[in-house]
């Protein structure tokens, strides 16, 4: 195939990933776990080009150049290298999330690009494979391989860290979108910052991993209170984690943490919601999925609301610009 076209939706982690242990293999210092939303698709399709000198990369509409390009042209590489092949590509994405905002574009966006570019370039993997791949990318972008919840493993090696689907109890998810402007400080150098700074870091990672454990038998359990107890709590530790880097890195605004307040509220009124929060002002809030409508009128006073559920791993769909298509339809 020369082209191919995938679809995936971001991801919002219960259970988060802040630090790597390897930044060329992209594998995360401590596991995490994670809900692929059903909205804020990123759609992406790449072309392989006869002749080309480079990869081109358009956005939006948008041709983009400087470490936007590069950070494909890299992934792109990546491929090539799998597929023994030196054939540049056009990647031409659609991102219907407001990127930079703190809601996971790249989780969406490299996991698109994976999904398509593994195709465009014939190679044949199997989701674990695509879910690896999809994370030299960007980290989270190998939980959006995954439908609804997944954890990601941090394995020992490039070979075991993937993610997989996890059983859980269904929810929604209230996003509440405080500001939609790019963040000022990326995840990735975020990351690289308190990793080397923060005195708390060890703890963070050694936690985590209990974190996690417990998140998964939670989930086994099918026990939604346990569940979002466990999301609040690590939302706010690892807020509190990336606050303690020098220089500090504050993510939440006055705004955010009012929402946090009102969800302890909500849930003192007996509506049961625990709150996320990525790295950003934007806020993500579970609950049952009965209770989502009165969670979300309760917060729309703060910013933007909008209600999702758990949406499907990356998957190739039908080219929208093949002209064989076209003929067709
Ligand atoms: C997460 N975040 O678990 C955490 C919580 C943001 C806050 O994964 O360097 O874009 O590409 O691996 O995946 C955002 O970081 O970073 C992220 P890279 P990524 O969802």
């Amino acid at each position: 195939m020369s082209n191919a076209t995938a679809r995936a939706y971001p991801n919002i982690a219960l259970v988060k990933y802040w630090g790597k242990r390897d930044e060329t293999l992209m594998l995360p210092a401590a596991g995490s776990l994670s809900l692929t939303l059903d909205a804020f698709a990123t759609t992406t399709t790449v072309e392989l080009l006869d002749g080309a000198s480079e990869d081109v990369f358009s956005l939006n509409g948008v041709a983009q150049s400087g470490d936007s390009l590069a950070r494909v042209t890299k992934f792109l590489s990546l491929v090539r290298e799998l597929a023994g092949s030196a054939q540049h590509a056009a990647v031409t994405s659609i991102n219907e999330a407001p990127t930079g905002a703190g809601l996971a574009s790249s989780a969406s966006g490299f996991a698109a690009l994976a999904v398509a570019a593994a195709a465009a370039y014939g190679l044949d993997l199997d989701r674990a494979a695509l879910s690896r791949l999809a994370r030299r990318g960007s980290g989270s972008a190998a939980r959006s391989l995954v439908d609804g919840i997944s954890v990601w493993h941090a394995g020992d090696g490039d070979e075991t860290s993937f993610a997989e689907p996890v059983t859980a109890p269904e929810m929604s998810m209230i996003i509440v979108t405080v500001d939609a402007r790019q963040k000022a400080i990326s995840s990735r150098t975020a990351m690289r910052r308190t990793a080397l700074t923060s005195p708390f870091y060890p703890a963070w990672v050694e936690s985590t991993e209990q974190t996690l454990a417990a998140m998964l038998e939670a989930c086994r359990d099918q026990d939604f209170s346990r569940i979002g107890r466990i999301t609040e709590m690590h939302a706010l530790r690892m807020h509190a984690l990336i606050q303690s880097a020098d220089p500090p890195i504050r993510y939440l605004l006055p705004t955010s943490v009012a929402i946090f307040d009102a969800v302890v509220a909500l849930r003192e009124a007996g509506i049961e919601a625990y709150s996320t929060a990525d790295a950003g002002p934007n806020v993500a809030v579970i609950s049952r999925p009965e209770d989502a409508q009165a969670v979300a009128d309760a917060l729309e006073q703060y910013g933007t609301v909008r209600i999702v559920g758990a949406g499907a791993g990356a998957t190739l769909i039908p080219n929208p610009i093949d002209p064989s298509l076209e003929a067709t339809a």
